[in-house]
């Protein structure tokens, strides 16, 4: 049996989506990160790294959102989750890269520093987001997904991270409409709100 090991919320829940959006069959298991359960040794020796999402598979582990969704979805096939087009799917992949090295970091510092960041330091993080999410907004994203009409892995893996900056505020609706409309165009879908009541969390509205 496929085991996602999550926590509610975090980014492990762009490959908690994927799972539902394949209609797949698979275990999810709870690590409270705010507990310290991706620092036991019982996980630990599932992935050394110490984050989720890990995904136990019956050939090994797999980590990193970027990497288990297309693989969920190659192991899907039908469900039309990836492009079947490779240069197509190279930029998804493109996409999903930028979102795990360059936009969850960024946010990552500026929401998640301990302790907390102040002063300038927060004015530049703040910045940096602002920069990413304008990246995203007036390049990245195609719409009405992210890569145009068809939905992808994509889209669960940057409504995660919208659901943070609408959560914390910083989605403005003016300034961010596509990204905006995105997000609700992604938690509408019936998959996303399996993945969201798996988990125990809410929809976040604008
Ligand atoms: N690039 C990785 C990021 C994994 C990651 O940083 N996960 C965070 C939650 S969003 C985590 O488990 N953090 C726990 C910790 O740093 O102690 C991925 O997409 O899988």
């Amino acid at each position: 049996m496929l085991k996602l090991y999550y926590s509610p919320g975090a980014c492990a829940l762009a490959s908690h989506i994927a799972f539902e959006e394949a209609g797949a069959d698979y275990e999810a298991v709870k690590i409270d990160l705010k507990k310290g359960e991706q620092r036991t040794p019982e996980y630990l020796a599932v992935n050394p790294a110490g984050v989720t999402p890990a995904l136990e598979t019956d050939q090994g582990v797999l980590t990193e959102n970027a990497v288990i969704m297309p693989w969920i979805a190659d192991k899907h096939p039908g469900t039309n989750l990836v492009p079947t087009d490779a240069f197509e799917r190279a930029r998804m992949n493109a996409f999903n890269g930028w979102a795990g090295a360059s936009l969850h970091p960024a946010l990552s510092r500026l929401m998640f520093s301990r302790p907390p960041l102040e002063g300038e330091a927060k004015d530049a993080a703040r910045k940096l987001v602002n920069d990413k999410l304008a990246l995203a907004e007036q390049h990245l994203l195609k719409g009405p997904f992210v890569m145009g009409d068809q939905y992808t892995v994509a889209d669960g893996y940057l409504s995660v991270f919208t659901r943070w900056c609408r959560q914390t505020g910083i989605l403005d609706a003016r300034t961010y409409p596509k990204l905006n409309a995105h997000l609700d165009a992604v938690q509408a879908r019936p998959a996303v709100q399996r993945a969201l009541k798996a988990q125990g969390i809410e929809l976040v509205g604008g």
